[in-house]
């Protein structure tokens, strides 16, 4: 693609806002910045032989957070609900444990996972491919206390504030971010106090958090302190100015929502510490992984070996939106060899052997390939 001419361009918010933003961070080729060391050591991804595991431990979930990790005191945690409804609420943490509580298997991706792998590189946390992780998140539907509070007619999105602050792109801000109604409203959208059983970690947003099962994970609000119905499109930072897909950065792009069917694969073998190379001994190995997808249900997996794309059997997946497990024996012979997985999911939509670009680094959901020597 050519970029020579959009160094000077300015990211403008969407049309009607009055931000003076200051000029959007250019991507870049080359050598990560100093910059992105410092995200990627504080956001972590999620290590690929844990895809072997159907529930990811807290630890090994991948984790993203823009500002800093709040220290919030449960005992005096308020969740306000208010704006257009009939009854504004505020509720502690032990009035959301007595209502009825419900407990789903989600898998979470970061949208900008696999932003590094693009050239060139949107400069933000610098993701390969594993911002996901699968959790049990614990708590009470949203619909039910938006039933409670009772949602005005002419309401159009809820939008969800977080207890972190700072700023970017020039703007001063906490997290937010909104819903459309039909999709607040839907069974399965948890606010969660728990995780895999235990309290929420700190990182992943102690004491309540959002959680929305299908969409990329920015729409899951951590350390979750209001919620606001409101009767026109929000226009936060969060919304409309990051997580777009953007041709440049003068484009205002559309928004990111659900996650794009992937899979990946656990690379087989054993790794060399510093270049990763996998190494494997021949013989019968079962090649294994997990594929997902926030548009419905994952229906075909192949793997593919030394450029031939073989079916992979697909095991149940845990709920609606969890990853399903995929595994494929293979024997292995000695050389180097080519592997990679594609996922395809009930829309017909499939991985792409190659992504197009895009200014964010949004959604890159390309093929995983691992290459391994056989000895
Ligand atoms: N309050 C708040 N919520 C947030 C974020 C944040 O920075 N602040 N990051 C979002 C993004 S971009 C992602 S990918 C997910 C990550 O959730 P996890 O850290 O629990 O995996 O949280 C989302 N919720
Ligand atoms: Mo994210």
């Amino acid at each position: 693609m050519n970029y020579s001419n959009q160094q000077s361009i300015r990211q403008e918010p969407g049309a009607g806002q009055a931000l003076d933003l200051p000029p959007a961070a250019q991507p870049t080729f080359g050598p990560l910045t100093s910059e992105e060391l410092r995200l990627a050591v504080r956001n972590h991804s999620m290590p690929l032989e844990a895809l072997r595991r159907g529930v990811t431990p807290a630890g090994l979930h991948y984790v993203l957070t823009h500002f800093d990790i709040p220290d919030l005191d449960a005992s005096a945690w308020h969740l306000r609900i208010g704006g257009a409804v009939e009854r504004a609420l505020e509720l502690g943490m032990a009035a959301l444990r007595r209502d009825p509580a419900i407990t789903v298997p989600v898998t979470l991706e970061c949208a900008g996972n696999g932003r590094s792998l693009l050239e060139p590189r949107p400069l933000s946390q610098p993701w390969v491919m594993e911002a996901v992780g699968t959790a049990l998140w614990t708590g009470v539907p949203l619909a039910y206390l938006l039933g409670k509070a009772g949602v005005l007619p002419d309401a159009a999105e809820v939008v969800f504030t977080g207890a972190d602050a700072g700023v970017q792109g020039g703007v001063p801000q906490q997290y937010a971010r909104s819903l459309p109604i039909r999709e607040a409203l839907r069974p399965d959208v948890v606010l969660a106090y728990k995780m895999n059983g235990a309290d929420l970690p700190p990182q992943h947003g102690y004491p309540l958090r959002l959680v929305v099962p299908g969409w990329y994970g920015m729409a899951s609000v951590k350390w979750l302190a209001s919620i606001d119905v409101v009767k026109t499109p929000f226009t936060g930072f969060q919304q409309q100015v990051a997580y777009r897909y953007q041709d440049s950065a003068d484009d205002a792009g559309t928004p990111v929502s659900r996650i794009r069917v992937r899979s990946l694969m656990v690379p087989p073998g054993v790794p060399d510490f510093f270049t990763r190379q996998r190494f494997l001994r021949a013989g019968p190995v079962m090649l294994e992984g997990r594929a997902w997808s926030g548009e419905g249900a994952v229906t075909t997996v192949e793997v593919g070996i030394d450029g031939t794309w073989l079916p992979a059997h697909l095991d149940k997946p845990a709920g609606g939106y969890a990853w399903r497990r995929w595994s494929l024996p293979w024997v292995a012979n000695p050389g180097e060899h080519a592997l990679s997985c594609r996922a395809t999911d009930i829309t017909g939509a499939t991985q792409p052997l190659q992504q197009a670009w895009n200014f964010q680094g949004m959604g890159n959901n390309v093929v995983q390939r691992v290459n391994v020597m056989v000895e």
